[in-house]
Order: structure tokens, then sequence, then C-alpha cells
């Protein structure tokens, strides 16, 4: 039997920090209650409360805790589940473990809890990636979008869509018998809805990077001709020293970089080597780590201080935004944004301004869709692209109806709701396989 099969009980750890003080031990399964007398608890306590009870563990050993009663299908997993709150600490929390698998239970893998939950219709596919994605953010925006996701905001805009592709596919097929009759204002019509659509998906997906860029760390990496001051504006926006700071062309030679929060965003800042030709061969490897670290930029900070020679600036690639430095001495570029660093600085919180701009520039497009479920989002889109160009070429209804079929199978996948075969199987064990165990 395999832990994804129904019949066996799981047992797992559920708490997430190593360092609590509570941990909490799930049983999941049609055996849990057993599973709990063998404990030593008769009796399951009354559903969804939590009640002090004597733990029976291996070799006589007795442990006090907190028990939780959740039968199916009210319960995470939508089966019987006990809930075993103990006190935390790694051999104590596996002697209860040992315990439950001494009387039957099964160890859970990563994402069997959540995985169960799915097949047993608690959640949907979308919602458990959800779950994962809130354990797994690090940012707040990328937590915030976690938590709508598992909260079933996606699914259910799908959910929307795949109805009237339904009952789009329905009135198709009810001409089928007799495709000689159908309406011209009946086609017009099915056309302005596959239309609208198409539009409605579109959106979703040129939301996708808005999402994708608002809750994954960016790379703003600060890059300019040595001595323009990168390095000080760099300290100056993470508010400490980190890197060396002297006025002697060429002081940065490894890149620095350091987790850099814009409010609710993460983000990686990146001080680097100046660029300039004829430099010696330590200083020219740190250039060439300068130019790398350029490419992999999200957004670049051309530094460049107003009492220097202007420097031609190369071609960067990602989007720019240009500050200039030591406007205590000039200004040569006023359409920079001005930066003066030092005690009777000023400047730097315009350059955060524009790095909370960047970020803000399209969150109102932005949708927090998943890789996997832009992909068939994209497909769905792909296939209703065909079902429109056949409406207008007055193609055979069925192979109208049939692209419909296909744009209704790609959004069922986003939230699972669809047959499961093998290969579902397979594309299910790699999303479940990528939580933690205990979820
Ligand atoms: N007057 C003035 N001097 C500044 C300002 N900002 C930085 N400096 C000085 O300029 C010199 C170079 O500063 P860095 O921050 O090390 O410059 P960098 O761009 O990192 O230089 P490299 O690492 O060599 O590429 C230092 O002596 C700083 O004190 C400023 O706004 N005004
Ligand atoms: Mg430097």
């Amino acid at each position: 039997m395999t832990n994804t099969d129904s019949r066996t009980t799981l047992v797992g750890v559920a708490t997430g920090t190593p360092d609590g003080g509570v941990a909490i031990v799930r049983v999941s399964g049609p055996q849990a209650a057993a599973v709990l007398a063998g404990l030593g608890v008769d009796e399951p306590p009354a559903p969804r409360r939590l009640v002090r009870r004597s733990l029976a563990l291996l070799g006589g050993q007795h442990e006090d805790g907190l028990v939780a009663w959740m039968p199916g299908p009210r319960s995470f997993t939508g089966e019987d589940v006990v809930e075993l709150h103990v006190h935390a600490g790694e051999r104590n929390v596996r002697a209860v473990v040992e315990a439950c698998l001494s009387q039957g239970a099964t160890a859970a893998g990563a994402g069997d809890f959540s995985r169960r939950a799915f097949e047993l219709g608690a959640l949907s596919l979308d919602q458990a990636e959800g779950i994962a994605a809130v354990i797994g953010a690090q940012t707040d925006e990328a937590l915030a979008q976690a938590r709508r996701l598992a909260a079933g905001e996606l699914g259910r805009g799908v959910e929307v869509l795949r109805e009237a592709v339904i009952g789009l596919r329905t009135e198709v097929e009810a001409n089928l018998d007799f495709p000689e009759d159908v309406d011209d204002a009946h086609v017009v019509r099915w056309r302005s809805e596959v239309s609208e659509l198409r539009e409605q998906l579109g959106r979703w997906l040129s939301g996708f990077e808005a999402g994708r860029r608002g809750r994954e760390r960016a790379r703003f990496v600060l890059a300019g001709p040595p001595n323009a001051g990168k390095s000080s504006l760099f300290n100056a926006l993470l508010g400490r020293r980190r890197a060396i700071v002297a006025d002697l062309p060429g002081t940065t030679r490894d890149y620095v970089e350091a987790e850099y929060g814009v409010g609710p965003h993460g983000a990686w800042l990146v001080d680097t080597a100046g660029l300039r030709g004829g430099a010696g061969a330590v200083e020219a490897a740190g250039i060439e780590m300068s130019r790398e670290q350029v490419e992999q930029a999200d957004l670049v900070l051309w530094v460049e201080a107003s009492d220097a020679e202007p420097v031609e600036r190369p071609d960067l690639g990602a989007a720019v935004l240009e500050v200039e430095t030591k406007r205590d001495l000039g200004t040569r570029r006023p359409g920079a944004i001005g930066v003066t660093l030092g005690a009777e600085g000023g400047g730097v919180e315009d350059v955060e301004a524009a790095l909370r701009a960047w970020f803000a520039r399209d969150q109102d497009r932005a949708w927090i869709g998943l890789a996997r479920h832009r992909d068939r989002a994209a497909e769905a889109l792909d296939a209703l692209g065909r079902a429109s160009d056949l409406m207008a070429e007055d193609a055979a209804l069925e192979i109208i109806a049939f692209e419909l079929g296909v744009t209704e199978a790609r959004l069922a996948a986003i939230t699972g709701r669809t047959q499961l075969g093998p290969v579902g199987d397979e594309i299910l064990g790699r999303i479940f396989s990528t939580f933690c165990i205990g979820k």
C-alpha cells in the first residue's frame, strides 16, 4: 500500500518551527480513532475541542498532551483526523510518532496530507498549491498572494470561466444533429462570447509577470563608472555600512549583495565594481562579474557622479534608473535622481520612492496564478483561439465543440477538477512532493 492509498492512516509532524514549545502530530485516515485508542484514549473527545489527555507511548512512557478529534469530512484532509499537541523536541516528538506507527499508522511523506485533502475534495489543486506557497513565502507580498490562492480566489475565477465554456459547448453540441438549421444570430453570439473569454484569459496571462515580480525578490544592481558613489549609495539604502567606501577608483572588486525590503516586497540589492577599461587583472575580473550582475538585473541603478567626466553608458538590457551622486558638487544630468551622500546628504528617499514605484507600477494588473496555472491558461487560450478561427471559417460544429472541450479540460486542470489518468497521477506526485512532510 502506498501513502496515497486512502486505506492507510498517516502520521506526520504538522508543526513547522523546530524551536517552538509545542509540536502537533497529525494522524489522518480511517484508523485515526483506533490509533488514538492504542495510545490509551479509548473515547475520542468531543469534535474540534482541545482536551488534555495522557498518551501511552512505547516502553511504558507517558506524554501529557492535548488531543483534538476532527471526524471527516469536516477536517483538513476530509478524513478522520486526530491531532496530538505534545511538547516539542526531536526525541519527544519522535517517541509520539513511533507510538502511532506501532498502532498501525503509516509515516506520511511530503505533501501526503494535502494530497488526501485534494483527492477527497476538501481542497482544490490550486488551493493546495496556495498552502505550499504560504509555507514557502519569502516576502510579505508573496505571502499575501499565497493566502489569496489558498483561499480559492484563483480557482473561483477559473470555475466561472469554465462554466461559461461548458455552457457554450453544450449549446454548440445541441445543434450537432441539425447543423443546417443553426441560426446566424447564434453563431454571432457564440463568437462574441468566445472573444470575451479570450480577452479575460489574455488579461490573466498578461498579469502573470506582474504577479511574479510582486512576489519574487527583484534584483536591483548598482552599476556605473568607478568612484561614482555606488557603494556609498548601497550603504545608504541599506542603512548600514556593508560595502567599503574609499576615494580610490576601483575600491569594490567582488560584487556585494544584501537583502533589501521595499514595503511588502523583497529585493536583492547588489553593489558592483566600477566599469572601466584598462584595469589590472583583479579589477578586470571584478568588472566581468559586474557585467554578469547587470545581465541578471531586474532594474539597474546607473550611478554617475556630477563632477566626473560623462561616460558612455553600455547597453544594460534591463530597465534603468539614473542616479546622479555628489550633487553637492554640481548638477550635470538634471533628469537623473539627485543624491548627496554624507553628513549634508539628501535624495536617498527619492531613490527609495522610485524603487517602490517600480514595484507598484503594475500591481493593478497582477495575477496570482503560478507558472503551472499560467501554462494551462495559455493552452486554454490557444484552444479557444482555434475554436474562434473555426467559427469564422464556418467549420463543422463537431470540431468547434471539440476545441471548446479542450479549453474546458485545460481550465479544469488548474483546479484539478478533472479525470485523473496515469499522467494526472504523475503530475500530482510532482506537485505534492514539493510540499513539506506534515502538510
Ligand atoms: N562629495 C561627495 N562625495 C561622495 C558622495 N558620495 C560618495 N562620495 C565619495 O566618493 C568616493 C567614492 O565613493 P564609493 O561609494 O566608494 O564609490 P564607488 O562607486 O563604489 O567606487 P568603486 O567601488 O571604486 O567603483 C568616496 O570617497 C565617497 O566618500 C557625495 O554625494 N558627495
Ligand atoms: Mg564601490
